[in-house]
């Protein structure tokens, strides 16, 4: 299992990521990142999943947020927040700015997102090849009643930030994906990868917004190695951030039965679930999915290590290298 391929959004990836690396010291790692969540704010392209990624792997990350970086000041955003400009709710911390700024500009000079991550990486060598999903422009918005009996899409990151994901999400919409093409290197990595990994992400607004994009979901499905996924819900509730108000978008009860069920065993060979839902076991078995119960709280990188154990011990077990 040297070279491992990594579906990641948000911060359960991230997490599960640095276990992995732990786990895996001498793998080639190659991490497929989500860019449905990115945000064009202040003039500036903001990549929450890839910074995620690259400062929880790069040691700049805010620990306990999981997002944004340690030691972080507002300086700007109290002076943007002075000329009343708008939106506020969106906390941009000035060193988190620095590489907004980075990439915006050298977006305009004409690098794909995918040549700006690898810049961007150059500084934080996070230890693993980060890819974004694709180079071309995708953002997830989500559907919701407009308060006059009708309906408006808001960008994902009004949803889950400024509105807490609290209003009934009728539907997700990862906007760009039909027209976007994966970006240069993700089909590759995939055929030459000895195992595909699902980490604890979102699975619909991160994990399935990747699979949205042409040709990734039909990669993976037909490269022929095994794919692992790691259960985001642990005893019918996520484990962080609020899936299940995305997942009743799609119509997938939350449990870690029924999220297995919508990637289907079409993608997955193996599905691991947390010890308290031992029952989900043989229902995830019955769809031809092989599952195990095992912990999967990340409490710490030991622990996110443990996980990624297992899941490496899962693939060699569906499919014998
Ligand atoms: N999440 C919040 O809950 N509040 C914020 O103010 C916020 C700001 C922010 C800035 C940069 C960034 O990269 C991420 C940020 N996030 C914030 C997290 C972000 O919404 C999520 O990490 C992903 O989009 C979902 O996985």
């Amino acid at each position: 299992m040297r070279r491992i391929v990594v579906l990641s959004g948000g911060i359960g990836g991230a997490r599960f990521l640095r276990g992995l690396r732990q786990a895996a010291p001498e793998a080639d790692i190659t991490v497929i990142g989500n860019t449905g969540d990115d945000i064009h704010l202040f003039g500036l392209k903001v990549c929450p999943d890839l910074d995620t990624v690259m400062y929880t792997l790069g040691g700049g990350i805010h620990e306990e947020q999981g997002w944004g970086r340690a030691g972080e000041t507002f300086a700007v955003k109290e002076e943007l927040a002075a000329y009343g400009i708008e939106p506020q709710w969106f906390g941009l911390g000035d060193r988190d700015l620095a590489t907004h700024v980075v990439r915006t500009q050298m977006m305009g000079a004409g690098y794909p997102l995918s040549a700006v991550t690898e810049a961007l990486c150059q500084r934080w060598q996070p230890g693993v090849r980060l890819l974004p999903m694709t180079d071309d422009r995708v953002e997830t918005h989500v559907v919701i009643d407009d308060g006059d009996g009708g309906r408006r899409a808001v960008h994902f990151q009004e949803y889950w930030v400024r509105l807490r994901a609290a209003p009934e999400a009728h539907a997700v919409v990862p906007v760009g994906a039909d027209k976007a093409t994966p970006a240069p290197g993700v089909l590759e990595a995939i055929q030459a990868a000895d195992v595909v990994v699902f980490p604890p992400s979102n699975p619909v607004v991160s994990v399935g917004t990747i699979l949205s994009v042409p040709g990734i979901r039909e990669a993976i499905a037909d490269a022929g190695v095994p794919v692992i996924g790691l259960s985001p819900i642990v005893g019918d509730a996520p484990v962080r951030g609020m899936a299940d108000r995305v997942l009743a978008a799609v119509g997938v009860r939350a449990t870690a039965a029924a999220v297995a069920q919508h990637y289907g065993s079409g993608l997955l060979d193996g599905w691991l679930v947390d010890t308290v839902d031992a029952d989900a076991v043989e229902v995830v078995e019955a769809d031809g999915i092989r599952c195990r119960a095992v912990p999967l709280m990340m409490t710490d990188v030991e622990a996110a290590a443990a996980m990624a154990g297992e899941a490496l011990a899962l693939a060699r077990e569906v499919r014998p290298a």
